[in-house]
C-alpha cells in the first residue's frame, strides 16, 4: 500500500444482504476496484470506525474496525488477503455490548509498536430502548434502507 491510497468503507446495518465493509484497491489510474471478497473482508454489522496501521511491524498495513458489538482486527497477510485475528490479539470483549465508535493506531509509549485507541459511544442496550411513541420527548424511529452502490 505504500504510496497508493486504498479506501476502506465500513458497513451499517444487518438487514441488507449486500451490506458489508468494502475495500477498494487503487488501480493507479484514478480508478478503484472492489476487492472486498478476494481480501476476505466480507462482514456486515453496525460498523462505525476504521483505522489502518501496521501493528505487528511486518510492513503490511492492518485494519481495525469498530462495531456495535464486537470490534474486529484484520491482519494483512501480505498477499492481498486479511485474516480476522481479533481473538489471537486479545481483543474479544465479553462484557455488556459496547458501541465502538472512533479508533486509531498510535505509538503512545514510543516503543516502535503501534498501540490501539478505541472510543466507545453511548451506553446503549437495544432491549432497554423506549418503545416507539412511549415518550413524547425522547423517541426514535427505524427505517429499513436499501442502498444501491451504483448510484
Ligand atoms: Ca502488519
Ligand atoms: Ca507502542
Amino acid at each position: 500500500m505504500v504510496g497508493y491510497l486504498r479506501v476502506v468503507r465500513h458497513a451499517h446495518g444487518r438487514t441488507c444482504a449486500d451490506s458489508s465493509n468494502r475495500l477498494y484497491k487503487n488501480n493507479r489510474n484514478a480508478t478503484f476496484t472492489d476487492v472486498t471478497e478476494k481480501a476476505g473482508l466480507i462482514r456486515s454489522g453496525w460498523a462505525s470506525g476504521v483505522t489502518v496501521g501496521d501493528y505487528n511491524n511486518d510492513g503490511f498495513e492492518d485494519i481495525f474496525i469498530t462495531y456495535y458489538g464486537q470490534n474486529v482486527l484484520y491482519l494483512n497477510n501480505g498477499n492481498g488477503t486479511f485474516t480476522d485475528v481479533t481473538q489471537q490479539a486479545g481483543l474479544i470483549y465479553e462484557g455488556n455490548t459496547r458501541w465502538g465508535s472512533g479508533c486509531t493506531f498510535l505509538d503512545y509509549d514510543r516503543d516502535g509498536y503501534l498501540d490501539l485507541y478505541v472510543a466507545n459511544y453511548v451506553d446503549l442496550h437495544l432491549d432497554r430502548l423506549p418503545k416507539p411513541g412511549a415518550n413524547p420527548f425522547c423517541n426514535f424511529q427505524v427505517w429499513q434502507l436499501t442502498v444501491d452502490p451504483e448510484v
